[in-house]
């Protein structure tokens, strides 16, 4: 039985690669959201096995993480013991729910064999310059102890505790995926994501065109290079802000006025900072530059609304065409000079115009032409001249890859007193995580792995002198950026994978996930994968790691709330298992509405569904003696339920395919028409990957050969399956106008539409007003004339 679910790693048969997310091993053990998702992707994985194809349907463990170090200080068990217990039990649960996951390949994050290749991947992302250590300003919390990257910042809080986030500046390893930017948005062309999940990938990125221009420094060699989306309104720039980190500003410091700004400006997070409606604040730097273009001194503000992390951390500021700018020239009264003429009135007494229509004034050579002629005119003259140039720049930051942390992969590098960051060699890895007596971060923020002083020190590599480890350790992020490489070939010990293995089954063909996971993670596996690719240790032919990408919803308490255990609205799938069974839970799960959606848990169908698997099944063993044919009436209805659920499951339609089954059910009893053993396996092999124990027993019970989950997905004669057209008599007044045809389940809307294009109606009509219409099902439809 096992073996079926083994994926095959050279077959000749068509391969289907479907991942779904792997989870994070909590102590609360697995959640029905999971059973959620996981059923759909098993679901789908079934089919497709039945319908012939090799699946490759894995699972796995993405295991480090700080719940399970913050359980470690608290009982001071071993993270290492802890996950081992946490993953056993999910193991289990997956087992009772049916999950037909491939387990001889089943990977964990936490493993030395797995993290192996993890740290063998930030070698070369060392090795290619894709990362260094930099003092970062970052956001920390203060809670957890730890530094997080922006996007683990929500509205200013730590995404895991809710603390509000401090800004400190910490040496962290930094990973250069802008320098992936363009090909990040341009692979997206290679693969099938919906819309929704592309420009998620897009606004990510965040690519902005425009231009650098050099303003000179009044009485100074030296010059100030800006970032604009808008060089067509150089003329209008009447001052200059730089962020309070620019490099600039350090040696302003003897101004007690600036000193003080730019103490109270460290404290805010970039988020903050960002804030369009945020008074505007900032100090004269006393420094003035020149206007290339207008050739006039202009005066450099310091004020934070310029982010130093953003294009060159320093701006031309236009207050005529833009909010910021104007919002911090009113108050402190700086001049505000229109360069676009609006098409309409305009009192730039009152607002910025920010818009593109109009054209150019007070803008020398540029004036008449609209903006986006002048954005070229610009730009050319500033090539010409050697002022700037052509530029894009990108919000997406260089990724924060340090954690102070205990419980992650450590970091295989080595700092000497001589020569520097030296990579622990490929054949000393894994670099493994020593046993520690405390998990708590250190007081200086630096990771528990600071106080081993024999694992700390060590020699160089290269030299052989006296070297320190790196402490630090890699983000959640870092294990599953590359795991569904590692499904391919899971036991290999001299690669990540195999290079043939991953040829055959790469791409993945559809990546089932949650919403919450079509940025980052999506965008963090994506660069991984092109720049492994660039490495050529995956397939270069193969551009993109995932062709389709699936988000499934959410489910959510009966109170409609997030499950958690402090609002006390946990719904455990084990408690479900043990009540109904494991079939009469997938099947409620996926009728309790559409796979993508947000939906409270309710058990108001469940009965309902208990009650369909308990009646197909006496219906099978009722009918299971029954030699002879069945009639044309339930070959017919067997034949539309093939056909619907098969298209149903293609398209992640679970619920109405459950629906499906129902009705069919329901028709065949109704109808008391006779049936045959074909037609009983026809409904066992389409309920087998709803309800994988059930659809087995009644498989046996039929004496049908092996696994029902090994058999082929029924054929279906199509003109049997065609679905039949009633005759609908139209009436006006009652009096018979006509016949047409609809199918029997026809909208009434749809079927008013068909029999007004009857020439007969027409005339009964014309002149009468109709005051309504009354459709009886199936039947009639009367028109009711005055
Ligand atoms: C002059 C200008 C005139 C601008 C105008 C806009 C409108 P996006 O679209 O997000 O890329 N900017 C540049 N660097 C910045 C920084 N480090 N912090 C804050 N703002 C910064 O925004 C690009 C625009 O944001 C740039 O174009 C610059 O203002 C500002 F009518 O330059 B603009
Ligand atoms: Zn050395």
């Amino acid at each position: 039985m096992e073996k079926i679910y083994q994926a095959v790693d050279s077959s000749a048969k068509e391969k289907a690669y479907i991942l779904v997310e792997f989870p994070y091993p909590s102590g609360s053990g697995l959640h029905t959201g999971h059973a959620f998702s996981f059923t759909g992707g098993d679901i789908y994985a079934r089919y497709l096995r039945m319908q012939g194809k090799n699946v490759l349907f894995p699972i796995g463990w993405d295991a480090f993480g700080l719940p399970t170090e913050n359980y470690a200080i608290r009982t001071g068990r071993k993270p290492q013991d802890v996950t081992r217990d946490n993953t056993e039990t999910y193991h289990r649960q997956m087992e009772r729910l049916g999950l037909s996951f491939d387990w001889t390949r089943e990977i964990n994050t936490t493993d030395p064999e797995f993290y192996r290749w993890t740290q063998w991947i930030f070698i070369k992302l060392y090795e290619k310059g894709l990362t260094f250590k930099q003092e970062m300003p970052i956001n920390w919390c203060p809670k957890d102890r730890v530094g997080l990257a922006n996007e683990e910042v929500i509205n200013g809080r730590c995404e895991r505790c809710g603390t509000e986030t401090v800004r400190r500046l910490i040496s962290q390893w930094v990973v250069k995926i802008t320098d992936y930017a363009d090909q990040l948005i341009e692979g997206l062309e290679h693969t099938d994501f919906i819309d929704k999940v592309k420009v998620s990938q897009v606004n990510w990125i965040g690519r902005s065109e425009g231009a650098r221009i050099r303003f000179p420094l009044k009485g100074r060699q030296e010059s100030i290079e800006v970032f604009t989306t808008r060089p067509d309104t150089l003329w209008g720039a009447t001052f200059m802000v730089l962020a309070p980190e620019h490099p600039l500003v350090a040696g302003l410091m003897d101004n007690p006025a600036i000193a003080a700004y730019v103490e109270r400006t460290t404290k805010k997070s970039d988020m903050e900072r960002s804030e369009l409606a945020l008074e505007k604040d900032g100090v004269n730097s006393g420094l003035a530059v020149i206007n290339p273009a207008t050739g006039a001194d202009i005066p450099v503000w310091i004020s934070d609304f310029v982010l130093a992390t953003y294009g060159s951390g320093a701006i031309m500021s236009v207050p005529a065409h833009d909010e910021r700018d104007y919002a911090f020239a009113r108050k402190f009264d700086l001049p505000i000079v229109p360069v676009v003429q609006p098409p309409e009135e305009w009192d730039f007494g009152q607002a910025a115009y920010s818009g593109k229509a109009g054209f150019m004034i007070n803008s020398g050579f540029i004036n008449g032409m609209t903006p986006e002629e002048a954005f070229a005119a610009t730009l050319r003259w500033l090539e010409e001249k050697g002022l700037g140039s052509a530029a894009a720049s990108y919000h997406l930051r260089d990724w924060i890859f340090s954690r102070q942390h205990y419980w992650g992969e450590p970091i295989p590098m080595v700092c000497c007193q001589q020569c520097g960051w030296v990579p622990v060699p490929e054949d000393q890895l894994p670099v493994r995580l020593p046993v520690v007596e405390k998990y708590q971060p250190t007081d200086t923020g630096e990771s528990p792995l600071a106080n081993i002083t024999e694992w700390v020190e060590t020699n160089c590599p290269r030299c052989g002198g006296p070297a320190r480890r790196e402490t630090d350790t890699m983000p959640n992020w870092a294990g599953s950026d590359w795991y569904f490489l590692r499904y391919t070939d899971p036991h290999n010990d001299h690669a990540l994978a195999d290079l043939s293995k991953m040829r055959y089954w790469l791409p993945v063909d559809v990546y089932i996930g949650g919403d919450e996971h079509n940025t980052l993670h999506l965008l963090y596996s994506r660069f991984i994968y092109l720049f492994l690719r660039d490495l050529g240790v995956v397939p270069p032919e193969i551009p993109e790691p995932y062709k389709k990408r699936y988000s499934h919803g959410v489910i959510l308490g009966p109170d409609g709330a997030r499950m958690s255990k402090a609002r006390g609205n946990v719904v455990t799938p084990d408690e479900l298992v043990e009540r109904y069974g494991a079939d009469v839970l997938r099947l409620h799960l996926m009728f309790m509405g559409p796979f993508d959606s947000t939906l409270a848990w309710n058990e108001r169908a469940l009965l309902g569904v208990k009650r369909f698997l308990d009646r197909l099944t006496a219906f099978v063993n009722e009918n299971a003696g029954q030699g002879g044919k069945a009639d044309r009436q339930a070959q017919a209805i067997a034949a539309r339920l093939v056909k619907a659920v098969g298209e149903d499951i293609e398209v992640f339609k679970f619920n109405t395919a459950v629906a499906k089954q129902m009705e069919a059910l329901n028709s065949l009893l109704d109808s008391g028409c006779a049936i045959d053993h074909a037609t009983l396996r026809t409904l066992v092999q389409v309920l087998a990957p709803f309800a994988p124990f059930k659809a087995e027993e009644c498989w046996q019970k039929l004496g049908a050969a092996g696994s029902v989950h090994a058999s082929r997905w029924p054929a279906y004669d199509p003109t049997l399956a065609a679905v039949e057209k009633v005759k609908i008599a139209v009436q006006v007044n009652g009096k018979l106008r006509g016949l047409i045809e609809v199918k029997p389940d026809e909208s009434e809307e749809m079927i008013v539409e068909q029999a007004r294009a009857l020439e007969a109606l027409a005339r009964a009509l014309s002149g009468r007003t109709v005051k309504k219409t009354i459709y009886v099902k199936g039947r009639t439809l009367n028109f009711v004339v005055g």
